[in-house]
C-alpha cells in the first residue's frame, strides 16, 4: 500500500489500470439478505496498495481489496456472526512500506449504535490498544494509518482512488459518509471488554453470489446481548486505511420474558426474606463491587443512572449506557450501582433487630398459648 506522504502523486500502474477495468464497481444492492445472511458488498476496485518498496500505489484488486461483509443475526441462540471477505487474510501481511517492510493488519470492527460506540478486536495482530480478541463497550477509536504507511485522511484516499480510475465507496455508505467523517479512525484507542469472540459457523457463506470473489473469508461470533438492540453502522477499516466497509443493519428486539429480573417469580419464596431460625449474615454481593479489576484495558467505573432506583431515569445523549436488559448476567457488574455499605449494614441491622423481634413476640405469643 502506501500514498504520497512528500505530494508527489503516484500514477496507478498499467497492470491496475486492468485491473480497474476489469472489476465491477457496485455488482449489487448492498446489505441484502441471501440464504440467512446480510450482506454489505463494497466496490471491488477501491483498494490501494504501494506495489514495492519506495514504490508506487496501485488502485484496486490488491492484496488490500475488500470485497463484502455479511452478518448473521441468530436470535434464538443470541450469537451474531460477522464474515468477511478481502485479498487480506485475517491475520494481515508483511507488505513493502515507503521504507523497507512492515505489517499491516486488519482495523477493528467498530458499531456505531444508540448506545455509544462498541468496538470488536478480532485479532491479535494489529496495532489496536485491546489487549485481548473480544468485545469492548464506551469505545473510543484512533488511527494508526500513518505508521502503517498509509492515509492521513478519508478525503486524501477518495481523491487518490478516483484519479486513478477506482470508484471508492464504504460497503453500505458512500465513502465520504464514514461514520469516522474525514478522519482515518481504525482502531479500538480505550474501552471496556464486556465479552469474547469465538469460532464461527460459516455455512451457508456465499459472496460469489454477489460476484466477490476475494481470496480470504473469515469470520467470528460473539454473543447478541452484548449490544443494544435497534438501528447500528458497522465499520471496518484495515490499519492502513487502504480500504474500508460500512454495514448499515439493525438488531430486533427479542421477545422479553415476562418476569422483570430481581423480582420473585410467583409462588417462589422471594430470596431476600430470610427464613426463621437461620442466622443473618450481612454479605455485599460481588455484583455491586465495581471496583472489580479486569483484564484489557482499565476499567473506568461508572455509574449508569438508570439503575439507580434514587435517580430520576434521565436521558443524556453525552453518556449514552446500555440498557440493562442487554447485558447478560456475567456483565452486570460494571452496571450495577454500589449502594453505600452502611447503608446495607444499617439495612441489614435492621432486618435483624425486627426479626428479633418478630420472633420475640411469636415465641410470646406461644408460650402464652401454652
Ligand atoms: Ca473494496
Ligand atoms: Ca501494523
Ligand atoms: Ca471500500
Amino acid at each position: 500500500m502506501g500514498h504520497p506522504k512528500n505530494g508527489t502523486l503516484f500514477l496507478a500502474s498499467v497492470v491496475a489500470t486492468l485491473c480497474s477495468l476489469s472489476a465491477i464497481s457496485k455488482p449489487a444492492e448492498a446489505a441484502t439478505l441471501h440464504g440467512g445472511w446480510r450482506y454489505a458488498i463494497d466496490s471491488f476496485n477501491d483498494a490501494t496498495a504501494r506495489m514495492w518498496v519506495g514504490g508506487p500505489t496501485d488502485v484496486g484488486g490488491n492484496r488490500f481489496e475488500i470485497y463484502g461483509m455479511a452478518i448473521k443475526d441468530d436470535i434464538a441462540a443470541n450469537k451474531i456472526t460477522v464474515a468477511i471477505n478481502s485479498n487480506l487474510s485475517r491475520n494481515g501481511a508483511t507488505v513493502p512500506y515507503a521504507s523497507g517492510y512492515g505489517h499491516t493488519g486488519w482495523g477493528d470492527l467498530f458499531f456505531h449504535t444508540r448506545s455509544g460506540l462498541f468496538g470488536i478486536n478480532f485479532t491479535q495482530s494489529n496495532d489496536s490498544d485491546a489487549r485481548t480478541t473480544g468485545v469492548y463497550k464506551n469505545v473510543t477509536a484512533k488511527s494508526v494509518s500513518l505508521a502503517n504507511d498509509g492515509w492521513a485522511s478519508n478525503s486524501d484516499y477518495i481523491n487518490f482512488v478516483r484519479r486513478n480510475g477506482g470508484n471508492p465507496t464504504m460497503g453500505d455508505l458512500s465513502q465520504s459518509a464514514s461514520r469516522f467523517g474525514n478522519s482515518t479512525k481504525n482502531v479500538i484507542d480505550s474501552g471496556t471488554k464486556i465479552g469474547d469472540i469465538f469460532a464461527a459457523d460459516l455455512r451457508g457463506i456465499d459472496f460469489g453470489h454477489f460476484g466477490a470473489r476475494g481470496s480470504q473469508t473469515f469470520g467470528f461470533s460473539f454473543t447478541r446481548s452484548l449490544l443494544p438492540t435497534g438501528d447500528f453502522v458497522a465499520t471496518l477499516i484495515q490499519e492502513c486505511f487502504n480500504d474500508a466497509i460500512a454495514f448499515v443493519g439493525n438488531l430486533p428486539q427479542r421477545p422479553r420474558p415476562p418476569v422483570r429480573p430481581g423480582l420473585p417469580r410467583p409462588g417462589q419464596p422471594n430470596p431476600n426474606t430470610p427464613s426463621p431460625g437461620i442466622p443473618v449474615t450481612p454479605e455485599i454481593p460481588e455484583a455491586t463491587n465495581p471496583n472489580t479489576p479486569r483484564p484489557g484495558i482499565p476499567v473506568t467505573p461508572e455509574i449508569p443512572e438508570a439503575t439507580n432506583p434514587n435517580n430520576p431515569i434521565t436521558e443524556n445523549p453525552e453518556t449514552p449506557d446500555i440498557p440493562e436488559e442487554t447485558i447478560p448476567d456475567d456483565t452486570t457488574p460494571v452496571t450495577k450501582v454500589p449502594e453505600p455499605t452502611s447503608l446495607l449494614a444499617i439495612g441489614v441491622f435492621g432486618t435483624i433487630l425486627l426479626l428479633k423481634s418478630q420472633r420475640k413476640s411469636s415465641e410470646k405469643n406461644l408460650s402464652g398459648n401454652a
